[in-house]
């Protein structure tokens, strides 16, 4: 017994891990699809040491399967996830295609665990970079108080995908070599302009947008919103960020200003919430100079918080540096946490079409 599980996108950067997240998961898988582009049928890759041979992802592709685990970009998720729905699954989808739709939970276990309970067939990951900001930030909300956000990223190459992650390293190469680094994918595809990453620094995530926001930036504002208040324009809390680029490979960084509201909130009231927070990992020791650091967070389930600091001249005010694995928690691990509480809470079932 268990479930049918597929995993659509199962060759990409986030997909490997999906792949290693479920393995290591306490859901019964009782078969898993492993679907990709056509470029990767036939190709053959491993779950629990068992051969499994990537399929095109097709709608009949989703017959049968009782539970699907989606990160192959926001157009595929829109292609096959309500075919899936329609044949019985459960989709949990790491790209952005459904996050904003206001009957689709948007969800961070630990955070709004119960938005599950709402679920229509289709549960919305969130993206790594609002994810690891939630796991800190929720334990300081519930605390002491949040009333307002500025966040600066230090986004790692993985976050957009395998080919750039491949670009990074191509680059560095050839900048050591003395040859001409060449770029054909940062700051994003389909852009008109592209710059190497390699011993740079690129202002932009995504696109940029008629508002002089990145779309990036403006998930990060929305999701919040969603995530924290159940709204994606509440205006409890106020955010604003801005999302940089860096030439690190995998797990991003974060810097963050909150305004708790608290004029008499401590730094030992900061450190407690978090050392008490699930998910999260306080390492805060100036005196030893421990910090978050990407190399550490690597390959890791947690989101690290430290540099915990008091904003001087705004009692309630604090400064934080926290690191996550973008590929893990920002997104595998996310979607595969979800997956485990919709096991165990029950909520893997065919949804009845609505009649009207
Ligand atoms: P493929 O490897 O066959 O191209 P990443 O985020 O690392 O770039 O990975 C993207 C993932 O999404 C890969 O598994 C890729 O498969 C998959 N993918 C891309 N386009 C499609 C598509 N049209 N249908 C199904 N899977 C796709
Ligand atoms: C990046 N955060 O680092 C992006 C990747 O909305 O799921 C994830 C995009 C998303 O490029």
């Amino acid at each position: 017994e268990g479930f049918v599980v597929a995993i659509l996108g199962a060759t990409g950067a986030v997909g490997t891990r999906l792949i290693q997240q479920l393995e290591q998961s306490t859901i019964p898988v009782k078969a898993v699809k492993l679907l990709a582009s056509s470029r990767s049928a036939g190709k053959v890759l491993q779950f629990r040491e068992q051969a499994v041979t990537v399929e095109e992802a097709t709608p009949a592709a989703f017959d049968g399967v009782d539970l699907v685990l989606a990160s192959a970009g926001g157009s595929v998720s829109k292609k096959f996830l309500p075919e899936a729905v329609k044949r019985g699954a459960v989709c949990v989808d790491n790209t952005s295609a459904f996050r904003m739709v206001p009957e689709i939970p948007l969800v961070v276990p630990e955070v709004n665990e119960s938005a599950l309970y709402q679920h229509q067939g289709i549960i919305a990951n969130p993206n790594c970079s609002t994810i690891q900001m939630m796991v800190a930030l929720e334990p300081i909300r519930q605390a002491v108080g949040l009333k307002q956000i500025i966040v600066s990223t230090y986004q790692a190459a993985s976050g957009a995908g395998q080919s750039a992650l491949n670009e990074l390293y191509t680059e560095a190469q050839d900048f050591l070599d003395g040859k001409q680094m060449h770029a054909d994918i940062f700051p994003t595809k389909g852009d008109q302009k592209h710059y190497p990453l390699a011993f740079n620094l690129l202002p932009q995530i995504d696109v940029l947008e008629d508002n002089l926001y990145s779309h990036e930036e403006w998930k990060m504002i929305h999701e919040t919103k969603k995530i924290m208040l159940g709204d994606m324009d509440a205006s409890d809390i106020k955010v604003t960020a801005t999302c940089v680029r860096v030439p690190v490979p995998i797990s991003h960084g974060e810097s963050i200003w909150i305004d708790t509201g608290d004029p008499t909130a401590t730094v030992d009231q900061l450190r407690q919430a978090i050392a008490d927070a699930p998910g999260a990992v306080l390492q805060d020791d100036p005196a030893h100079q421990v910090y978050p650091q990407p190399v550490n967070a690597t390959g890791t389930r947690d989101t690290y918080v430290g540099r915990i600091r008091p904003d001087l001249e705004n009692p309630g005010a604090f400064n934080l540096w926290v690191v996550s694995d973008n590929l893990l928690k920002g997104a595998a691990w996310n979607t595969v946490q979800i997956a485990e509480r919709l096991v165990a809470d029950d909520l893997v079932h065919p949804v009845v079409p609505a009649t009207k």
